[in-house]
């Protein structure tokens, strides 16, 4: 059985603003990150879903495996928003298979939609698998596109085997689980079991090299998992598939793994820890960090929350153990949207914080989002000043700027009304960070919350304009390379 997965395009959007903002976002990051390598082509990183899923795959005997990358590869997009179809075309023609897997996101469900028309227009016979992060959510609707043949919802490491094994076969689906499937009659079943989670160290080892060495080239990072999960609850946070209770993969697998990768694609590659919270549990991420600071020549970066950053042993230890990054969820300077939508984060503990981490030699950036439904317009633009001022400070190195969506799976998708929010409609495509926002509130219109956006970004852009405070400007010649992906798909 030949397996293909498939690399959803991302189609962005063109923001003027966007050029000088990553332009400056990216200098202050290769600023501390020595010896990084702009992308030659935009992958940005492998797509972690694949690795992972041909792991398990392997595991069971499923060994023909291939990948279609319509992500990084160049000119799948006519015009923002509308895929060369003859391109796709000739791309799905190129990659034979029985099984296609699919996993998109909210802003590219409608493209995987595109591409999976056009496997059942070449490969009439071929199966068509969706799961992830919108597919789950949306289970009933991807199941009634009439080019999906199944979606498998939640974790796939035992469903993906299962299904497949049962159709090769011939048998029927009834008894798999995570299932929903469109019946002849065009009425949607849905399995009733339902599979636990397998414990990390139970889940096979990825398959690295699924993608040639030269992605090396293609990507900026390596993404490494110790801990899977995040047990806050914020109302824009779509963590669902992963799960809310962290548990963790054993150390020396994480090292065979990072190992692995960098083997593969680059030894001069760093690592992004896809944890959510890092360092949610320090006893568990000091045991990590003395392992990595044993290895010694591991380099990365990493996510987590403002108040899980209040013990001095984890931030001298990260500086230690090779830290050179850490993005902070700080999402809004407005405390009333933190009590409600980030799990009560108190922010009068920021700039203590963002002081130690500076003096504990870590450079810090933070995720801010802009249009939270319970502020105004003046309070969004009071929220970019913060940190905008945060940065002039260099208590921050950079930031990131994205606006507001409520994602599918969300609770403020779920439960709008909740937060005072109307969502105005689910065309999936506009459902994406640097559109105007699809709900409109009584506090500020879509029209208004994105004015405010576009000026956050020119505002934020030029807030990083300053010289970093950790690391070097490039030299002038080199820097019409910085930000040159912003145009391409990235995060
Ligand atoms: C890695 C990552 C990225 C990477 C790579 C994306 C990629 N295509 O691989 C980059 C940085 C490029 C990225 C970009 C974006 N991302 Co992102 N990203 C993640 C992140 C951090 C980890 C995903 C991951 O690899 N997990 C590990 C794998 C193994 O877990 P998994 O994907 O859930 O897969 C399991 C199951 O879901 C299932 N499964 C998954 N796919 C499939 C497919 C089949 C066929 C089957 C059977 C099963 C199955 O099996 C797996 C094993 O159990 C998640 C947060 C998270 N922790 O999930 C956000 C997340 C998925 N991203 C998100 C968003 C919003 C985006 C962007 C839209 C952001 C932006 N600013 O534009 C872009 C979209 C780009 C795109 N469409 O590809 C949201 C998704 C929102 C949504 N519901 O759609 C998430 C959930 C973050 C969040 N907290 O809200 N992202
Ligand atoms: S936003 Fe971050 S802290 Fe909040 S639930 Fe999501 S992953 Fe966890």
């Amino acid at each position: 059985m030949r397996i293909v997965f498939v690399h959803a395009p991302m189609s962005t959007v063109p923001v003027a603003e966007r050029a000088g903002f990553w332009r400056n976002f990216d200098i202050q990051y290769h600023s501390t990150h020595p010896g990084l390598r702009h992308m030659k082509r935009v992958m940005w990183e492998l797509p972690h879903w694949m690795t992972w899923l041909a792991g398990v795959l392997a595991a069971h005997g499923y060994t023909d495996l291939d990948v279609l990358d319509l992500y990084t590869e160049p000119g799948t997009f006519d015009e923002p928003g509308l895929m060369n179809e003859t391109m796709v075309r000739a791309e799905v023609a190129a990659h034979p298979g029985d099984v296609y897997l699919f996993s998109p996101m909210t802003p590219n469900l409608y493209y995987a939609f595109g591409i999976a028309d056009l496997v059942k227009a070449t490969y009439p016979e071929a199966i068509t698998i969706f799961g992830g992060v919108v597919s789950t959510p949306l289970a009933e609707e991807v199941a009634r596109h009439d080019s999906v043949d199944y979606v498998v919802v939640d974790r796939g490491e035992i469903a993906l085997p299962t299904l497949l094994d049962t159709l090769g076969k011939g048998e029927d689906v009834d008894h798999v689980g995570n299932l929903v499937f469109r019946l002849p009659d065009g009425t949607i079943a849905r399995s009733s079991t339902r599979y636990p989670a397998v414990a990390p160290e139970n889940i096979p080892f990825p398959v690295v090299d699924l993608f040639p060495s030269t992605a090396g080239q293609d990507i900026r990072y390596l993404r490494q998992v110790y801990a899977l999960g995040c047990p806050y609850q914020c109302t824009f946070c779509t963590i669902q598939t992963i799960g809310q209770k962290p548990s963790y993969f054993p150390i020396d697998r994480v090292l065979s793994e990072i190992a692995a990768y960098r083997a593969q694609y680059g030894e001069h590659h760093n690592i992004y820890w896809g944890d959510e919270t890092f360092t949610l549990f320090p006893d568990r991420t000091m045991q990590l960090l003395t392992a990595l600071e044993g290895v010694g020549t591991i380099r990365y970066d990493c996510q987590t929350r403002l108040n899980c950053l209040t013990d001095d042993r984890i931030l001298a230890k990260l500086k230690s153990s090779g830290c050179q990054w850490i993005e902070i969820g700080l999402e809004t300077g407005i405390q009333t949207s933190q009590n409600v939508h980030k799990h009560r984060m108190k922010l009068s503990a920021t700039e203590e914080t963002l002081l130690r981490l500076r003096d504990a030699g870590l450079a810090a950036c933070a995720f801010s989002v802009n249009g939270f439904p319970d502020q105004t317009p003046d309070d969004m633009r009071r929220s970019i000043d913060w940190v905008c001022d945060l940065i002039s400070r260099d208590l921050l190195q950079a930031s990131y700027l994205f606006g507001l969506v409520p994602y599918p799976g969300s609770t403020m998708y779920n439960f709008p009304e909740r937060f005072g929010m109307k969502l105005l409609h689910h065309d999936y495509r506009r459902y994406h960070e640097d559109l105007p926002p699809v709900f409109a509130t009584d506090h500020a219109n879509p029209d208004q919350v994105y004015e405010v956006f576009l000026s956050g970004v020119a505002q934020l852009g030029q807030a990083m304009s300053k010289a970093p405070h950790f690391g070097a400007l490039p030299p002038p010649g080199q820097l019409a390379d910085y930000g040159a992906f912003w145009a391409e798909a990235h995060v």
